[in-house]
């Protein structure tokens, strides 16, 4: 299989994670996530790594609204070093307001830093999802990409939950050139809250999560109807078996589409032992290899995409179970 790999996440380390409003919670989104990941997929199947260097911008800018690119180009180009950047203030008003403080149109949460590695990080992982695309265009067949930062948490105009850029729906876009239905399936144990903007006819977006009012990202239960989205969620305690019952019934009625490619938003953070869990799952590794075997009865090609996953020495675990049940019998 092969595996886009882009090259400029390491130059995305963050470090402060305010998210649940304490300091000193070291930052879970790191950079040896990928390793991690990649070390268990090889471990499972023969890969055909390609290495990215590119930046999606062109991708991104027909994603995102041009003021929300244009700004975070700049405010990243105006950080050095190590400095870690976070919005203090937060509102719709602040287009007038200089550029530090201007973060908080885009964003309504604090764990998710800007340093200067940190667009081009995003940008080059938009590309690798992009780059994922076209090769599944050009041949037909699944592809991965292990795209860090993740992507779901991006909308149009909104970055947070670690996310900048909608990677998936790049994705989506280029798949567009030859797959006329593209569904995107979403199993990070969060709520794509970002994804939900782009969902369309013909690139619906179906997810099974944790309750997204009592964990991240803390949605209104109201504005959970969007047209073309399809949410499940699971009990907060959920077991192995409970949970990839219902993981059948959302992939099932996704290929009930008939979509022409299929997106797996493929997050890691289901196992029970991953830290970023608001309510504990009673997932297990091996449940990765019944998941994977479930995605594998999509009768179309499939693009993998990483999303979450934080518990870095159960990651090449999770990646190897996952594509051990999903590559046998697909060619
Ligand atoms: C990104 B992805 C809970 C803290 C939540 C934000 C989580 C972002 C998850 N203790 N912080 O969907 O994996
Ligand atoms: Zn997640």
């Amino acid at each position: 299989m092969r595996v886009f790999v882009p090259r400029h996440h390491l130059g995305h380390r963050p470090e402060l994670d305010l998210s649940d409003g304490l300091p000193g919670v070291a930052h879970p989104e790191v950079p040896g996530r990928v390793d991690a990941v990649l070390a268990g997929v090889a471990a499972a199947v023969s890969v055909d790594r390609v290495d990215v260097e590119s930046q999606a911008l062109r991708a991104v800018r027909a994603l995102h609204d041009a003021d929300y690119v244009d700004f975070l180009l700049e405010l990243g180009a105006s950080l050095t070093g190590a400095t870690q950047y976070l919005p203090a203030m937060f509102g719709s008003d602040l287009r007038e307001a200089p550029l530090r403080h201007r973060a908080g149109m885009y964003c309504r949460e604090v764990g998710t830093p800007i340093t200067a590695g940190t667009v081009p990080a995003a940008l080059n992982a938009a590309s690798a999802a992009e780059q994922a695309a076209r090769s599944m265009v050009e041949t037909g067949e699944d592809a991965m990409a292990l795209c860090r930062p993740p992507g779901h948490h991006a909308g149009r105009r909104r970055y947070g939950g670690y996310c900048f850029f909608n990677n998936a729906y790049v994705a989506v876009s280029a798949l567009r050139q030859r797959f006329a239905k593209v569904a995107v399936v979403d199993v990070d144990y969060h709520l794509g809250d970002g994804a939900l903007e782009f969902a369309g006819e013909a690139f619906p977006y179906y997810s099974l999560h944790a309750d997204p009012c009592a964990n991240y990202p803390y949605w209104d239960r109201a504005a959970l109807q969007r047209p073309h989205a399809h949410l499940t969620t699971f009990p907060a305690d959920v077991c192995g078996a409970a949970y990839l019952a219902l993981a059948a019934t959302v992939i099932d009625s996704a290929l009930a589409a008939a979509p022409d490619a299929l997106v797996l938003s493929l997050g890691f953070d289901t196992l029970g032992s991953d830290g970023i869990q608001d309510a504990k799952t009673r997932l297990v590794v091996e449940d990765f290899l019944g998941l994977g075997r479930l995605v594998a009865r999509a009768p179309c090609p499939v693009l993998l995409l990483l999303e979450g996953g934080y518990d870095v020495r159960q990651l090449a675990a999770c990646s190897h179970g996952f594509v051990s049940g999903f590559a046998p019998g697909r060619s």
